[in-house]
This record gives C-alpha cells, structure tokens and sequence, in this order.
C-alpha cells in the first residue's frame, strides 16, 4: 500500500509571519529572532512579510500571540523565548504556561502558533540551542512555519474542492 502523503512545501513567498519574542535572556533570544528573520528569508519571505513583537518574558507570549492571531494579519506566529532553569524558582510556571499558552492560541484561532522558546537546565545548554553548537530553535521554528502554513493552505484548498465536488456532482460524492 502507498498511501498519498501531504507535506508542506518549504517556500513562503505570499505568507505573512509574525515574530513574538521574549525579552528575558535577550542576549539569547536576540540570536533566535536572527535565526528565524534567516530562515524565513532563505525561504523566500519578503522583509515586509515579516514582523517582530517584543514582550518581557515567555510567560507573555500566548497573550501577546493571542492578540495577533485575533488581528487576522499574519499566516503563521513564531514565539520565541529562553527559560533556564537555574535561574528561577519558577522555571516550571513560566516554561509550562508558554507551552501550554502558545499551544492553545493555536488550537483557538486556527493560526499556526510555532513553539520556539529554549527551556534548560543551564546557560550552556541554553547557549547551545541559540545558534552556537546544537543548532538554532529560532531557524527550526522558522522552517516549521513555512511548511505548516503551506499545509494549511494545501488542507483550506482540499476542503473547497471537495465542497465544489459535493455541490456540482452530489451524486458522485
Ligand atoms: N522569562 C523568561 O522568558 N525566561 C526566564 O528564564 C524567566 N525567569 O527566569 O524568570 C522569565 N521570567 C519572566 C516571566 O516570563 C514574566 O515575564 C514575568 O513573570 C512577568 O509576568
């Protein structure tokens, strides 16, 4: 058997793409948004296609993401952040409620929310998921944008072919 397989393309040209970024750390997270605003670019994303919103600290992101999926301007939100769990009591609240925040601005609103917040032990694991060593969670979310909203947009267009098919041809369907 093989089964048709639906992936999203990895092109955003015509896509909008919101950045919400957390301040804390910022000398991490500014090197997520570099590796994001690269991504989307090497993609095809124009400048004017994408913006970045800053707030204090990840607990901020899904409200600050909320917001911008409610404005029904952007096709896809990349939220950004670094939690280190040496460096609060509260490591677990704040890692935990961006997690779960980001992940229900998603499933509320219908755009794509990508979860790029940096949860670690310690600076340097921290460090090294901000670009230096293993990799750039701001790039990954990026290229996890592009190809969910082409899938989305593949998924919208599947559905308004099959409505077209049940109207013209409801007995074939
Ligand atoms: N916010 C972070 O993004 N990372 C952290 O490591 C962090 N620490 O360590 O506390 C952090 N705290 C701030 C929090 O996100 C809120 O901005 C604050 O509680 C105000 O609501």
């Amino acid at each position: 058997m093989k089964p048709k397989v639906h992936r999203g393309k990895l092109a955003a040209e015509g896509f909008k793409f919101a950045i919400v970024a957390s301040r804390w750390n910022d000398f991490l997270t500014s090197k997520l948004i570099d590796g994001a605003v690269d991504g989307l670019e090497s993609l095809g994303a124009s400048e004017d296609s994408v913006e970045v919103f800053m707030v204090p600290g990840s607990f901020e992101l899904p409200s600050v993401a909320r917001k911008i999926a409610d404005g029904g301007s952007f096709d896809a939100i990349i939220a950004l952040g670094v939690v280190i769990r040496g460096e609060t009591a509260h490591f677990d609240y704040v890692a935990g409620e961006a997690a779960k925040g980001v992940g229900q601005v998603a499933m509320q609103t219908g755009v794509p929310v990508m979860f790029g917040v940096v949860t670690a032990n310690t600076l340097e694991q921290a460090i090294n998921r901000c670009g230096v060593k293993a990799g750039n969670k701001g790039y990954e979310a990026a290229m996890a944008a592009v190809e969910i909203v082409n899938l989305y947009s593949q998924l919208g267009s599947e559905k308004q072919e099959q409505g077209f098919k049940e109207k013209a041809f409801p007995h074939v369907v």
